[in-house]
């Protein structure tokens, strides 16, 4: 049993554009793909919902949207970079959570939390931290699914929107599944849910009843081996590592505490932890102390190579400084380490 979050950003392109300027914040918002081909062709990227209420959504040719939104939406040309470096530093965020993190798209993320969490609960109000998180520290909104498998979550995800939590837990599975629609489903299309539809499939359950042979020649083995494992609630394909490593271990404290006796013990964890993932030996090390409001800080150390006996107490120290400079209760604990020095990477140096 998994318990699993997905999480995806709100209009994601439009979202970023009304956080770097609010003035626009109550327009329609509009980004756009110029195709270069004359002034004013192209198409919508995505909109921000007070656009899509009007009738502008993705893909819609540009003059068509001008048309509609004249004279109150606001038209941005797409900065694609700008985004991607947006959503590293939101990803980077939710990664804080788990170490077993998907980054699906550039505005979408699984993150297995079973670990983290001893009960379904516990796994929900995570999911609500997470959702906190990213609006404190990057006013970024985004819609939550929380269940025992990546396409339920999904799917709950998208029920969630906007700026929503969904979630089921493994009791209520079976009876989400015979209400379900199969054109809910990823990876399900417009096109093959139609095709379903003509076969007499509307809801997810309807497959199991079906002759076999005739649904593959409809879906083809692998879809079809798809639909029956999440119709059986057989589906249970893990969160795939995607991510950026960077050695890193955080823990939540059983309660929020400046209690150093309480803290302590658990940065000695977390740098066990971040060291047995690492490849070699760091050259740097941070601690980082996840405050009560959700305000981040740091302390680091760079030099030398640091074994894991000097981390400990260098991890410490960091921790202290972080209480003497603050005088807020700690809710998290963290520790990165980076500069990795590989055995490999000595061989070069010696020239072995
Ligand atoms: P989506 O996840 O489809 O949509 P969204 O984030 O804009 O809106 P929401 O999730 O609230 O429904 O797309 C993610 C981003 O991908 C989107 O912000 C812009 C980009 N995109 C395009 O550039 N072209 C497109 O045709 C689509 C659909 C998305
Ligand atoms: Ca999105």
């Amino acid at each position: 049993m998994s318990f699993i979050i997905f999480i995806d950003f709100d209009y994601f392109y439009a979202q970023v554009e009304e956080i770097m300027n609010p003035a626009i914040r109550d327009k329609p918002v509009v980004v756009c793909v110029y195709s270069g081909r004359t002034e004013n062709s192209g198409a919508v990227a995505t909109s921000n919902y007070l656009a899509r209420s009007i009738g502008i959504k993705s893909g819609m040719p540009l003059p068509q949207a001008m048309k509609i939104g004249q004279g109150r939406a606001v038209f941005i040309p797409i900065r694609r970079d700008f985004y991607q470096e947006f959503s590293d530093r939101v990803m980077n965020t939710i990664s804080t959570y788990s170490d077993k993190m998907e980054i699906a798209s550039i505005d979408e993320a699984y993150i297995d939390v079973t670990e983290e969490s001893s009960t379904f609960q516990e796994a929900v109000e995570l999911g609500k931290e997470i959702k906190e998180a990213i609006f404190r520290e990057h006013g970024m909104k985004a819609s939550l699914g929380i269940s025992i498998n990546k396409v339920i979550v999904k799917i709950l995800g998208d029920m969630a929107k906007p700026d929503g939590i969904k979630y089921i837990d493994e009791s209520q599975v079976d009876g989400f599944l015979n209400n379900l629609e199969v054109k809910k489903i990823p990876g399900v299309g417009t096109i093959l849910s139609t095709k379903l539809k003509d076969a007499g499939i509307v809801y997810i359950k309807d497959i199991l009843n079906k002759d076999p042979r005739a649904m593959i020649d409809i879906l083809g083995n692998a879809k079809y081996t798809y639909l029956v494992e999440i119709a059986e609630n057989r589906y249970n394909k893990p969160v795939e590592e995607r991510i950026r490593k960077n050695f890193g271990r955080y823990i939540t404290l059983p309660e929020n505490t400046r209690d150093e006796s309480m803290i302590m013990p658990l940065v000695r964890k977390a740098v066990d932890s971040a060291y047995g993932k690492a490849p070699g030996i760091p050259g740097e090390i941070s601690a980082i102390g996840i405050m009560e409001d959700l305000d981040i800080v740091s302390r680091s150390v760079t030099g030398g190579r640091i074994n894991k006996n000097s981390a400990y107490e260098i991890a410490e120290s960091l921790m202290e400084k972080i209480l003497d400079s603050d005088q807020r209760k700690l809710r998290r604990i963290g520790i990165r380490i980076g500069k990795i020095t590989t055995n490999e990477s000595l061989d070069d140096f010696f020239g072995t």
